[in-house]
């Protein structure tokens, strides 16, 4: 990884595109694959790998949030705070059990298991400007799209972020 960063990361400063690494999904181990990063100090080593402003990560909240143990908006907190934070993945799951077996669920803080108001404030307490996308959405209404990303539940999870984004805004103005 070391190598790989060092090697990219000087073309990316130079050029200004900012890396953006997506976190294992789910965040533990799976059909014997190597795996990236699954937790803040997962991130924190990888930072130091390389530091720059350009070495950064996409945190993708249902990937994170799909271990209990991940407190999801204080893993934003820190790393926008940091500046390596340039990509969030905006979405929700819910377990299903004490094993922390998921589904992944609608956008809403009530059909999840994540707080994706407190998410959302997270994102705005720190000056979050770069780019926030609702990452995954259900087939719903019939619709027979890729798995993971049906056009419809995307389009509502969008509306709600922007929701939660404007009564943030206006609680704060
Ligand atoms: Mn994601």
């Amino acid at each position: 990884m070391k190598y790989f960063l060092d090697a990219i990361i000087p073309t990316c400063e130079e050029v200004g595109i900012r890396m953006a690494m997506h976190p294992d999904d789910p965040p533990r181990p799976l059909f014997g694959l190597p795996r990236v990063y699954k937790n803040a100090e997962d991130m924190r080593i990888i930072e130091a790998m390389h530091e720059s402003p350009y070495n950064g990560f996409c945190i993708c909240t249902g990937s994170l949030g799909e271990n209990p143990k991940n407190d999801v908006p204080a893993i934003i907190r820190e790393f926008v705070k940091k500046d390596r934070a340039p990509f969030i993945h905006a979405r929700n799951i819910k377990f299903m059990n004490a094993q922390g077996d998921f589904h992944e669920s609608a956008h809403l803080s009530s059909e999840g298991s994540l707080d994706m108001y407190e998410i959302m404030k997270a994102l705005y307490d720190t000056g979050f400007d770069g780019y926030i996308r609702p990452d995954h959405g259900r087939n719903i209404w019939g619709e027979d799209g890729v798995p993971g990303y049906g056009l419809y539940d995307r389009a509502l999870g969008i509306t709600y972020l922007n929701g939660l984004w404007e009564s943030l805004e206006k609680d704060h103005a």
